[in-house]
């Protein structure tokens, strides 16, 4: 490998350091490399905080002046919360930048680029493009299909159950697995289940096992029955009562988790509304139950957690799917 994809790489481990608490912002990460060498770093922590460069210019060692800096996504050009790194990019003298991918946010969009190159500075757009495309893929999928990304998840028995018979909830997936579903549930900015699991579980659906941000509830009710003493309702977060799935299309969130149930996720599938599935598979056995959902996608084994093994729907490329996962 090149030494400039080392770097890129670099930027992008401290990009996802950001992962669950700066949505709806992208997770972005900044090196500013002199002679060869890394003098400083950093990435963009949280929603409202300081962007990246800004981060990684504060954090040099020494004058970064004449530097190269890599920067995962294309430099801000835009008054938004922080002012714009490109002008700061361009007032600390640096000479070259590499970019990942360029910013869809109709408030940059080519713009930074566009900034930094009047100013005399040497552009490179697309080094690790594929990676950064995947890392942003809830950010990329908003604003250039003005729709969020869907992602299913689903907990099933070894002899594939969901639920207990009659809908009565019961522990399939491991401590370690309930850790990385609160971790996913952190990255996401709501999370969607059906009424029936609302009714079955009463889950508070939060992120308690991380740290990290809570999504917005978002409840599939056509027929208007949530219980009034729902915790959904009663817990003081922030809940959505939609009568028709495809609602959720214009809620102006950029990404959803679904977590159920299977009447949920197959109707959701029919209409295409889904772009990345996982399913974890416990060892444990039901018997009897409530069935995983049928969904039409190959599996593919991705992770072991605990004694859980955790699936990937591979599905096609096509309208409803914008991104393959690398692995
Ligand atoms: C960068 N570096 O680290 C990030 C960028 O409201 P603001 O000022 O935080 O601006 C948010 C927008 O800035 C966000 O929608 C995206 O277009 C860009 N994010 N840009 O140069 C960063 N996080
Ligand atoms: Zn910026």
């Amino acid at each position: 490998m090149l030494n400039k994809e080392i770097w890129m790489q670099r930027a992008f481990d401290l990009a996802l350091l950001g992962s669950g608490r700066v949505a709806p912002n992208p997770l972005v990460g900044c090196l500013i490399v002199k002679n060869d060498r890394l003098i400083g770093e950093g990435y963009h922590q949280q929603y409202g905080g300081p962007h990246a460069e800004v981060n990684a210019i504060r954090n040099a060692s020494e004058s970064v002046t004449g530097a190269t800096a890599f920067v995962t996504l294309e430099p801000c050009s835009h008054f938004g919360k922080t002012p714009p790194c490109a002008d700061l990019l361009i007032e600390s003298g640096i000479k070259e930048v590499y970019v990942a991918n360029l910013d869809p946010n109709p408030l940059v969009a080519g713009k930074g680029i566009a900034k930094l190159e009047a100013a005399g500075i040497t552009c490179h757009v697309g080094l690790l493009r594929e990676k950064g495309e995947w890392i942003n893929r809830h950010f990329f999928t908003f604003h250039r299909l003005k729709r969020p990304y869907i992602t299913f998840k689903y907990a099933c028995s070894a002899d594939g159950f969901i639920a207990l018979a009659g809908g009565k909830p019961t522990q399939i997936s491991s401590e370690l697995s309930a850790i990385r579903v609160h971790q996913m549930r952190a990255e996401h900015q709501g999370i969607l289940v059906g009424v029936t699991t609302i009714i079955n579980d009463n889950p508070t659906l939060s992120t308690r096992l991380v740290p990290g941000k809570n999504p917005i509830r978002i409840v599939l009710d056509p027929q208007g029955r949530i219980p009034a003493d729902a915790k959904v309702l009663t817990d003081g977060g922030e809940t959505m009562v939609l009568k028709s799935a495809s609602e959720i299309l214009q809620l102006g969130i950029q990404s959803i988790l679904v977590e159920g149930g299977a009447q949920t996720m197959e109707r959701l599938f029919a209409k295409g509304l889904v772009d990345e599935i996982w399913k974890i598979r416990s060892p444990k056995t039901l018997q009897e139950g409530i069935s995983e959902p049928k969904l039409a996608v190959k599996w593919r084994a991705i992770d072991y957690l605990g004694d859980d093994t955790w699936f990937k729907g591979i599905l096609k490329p096509g309208p409803a799917s914008t991104y393959s996962s690398p692995e």
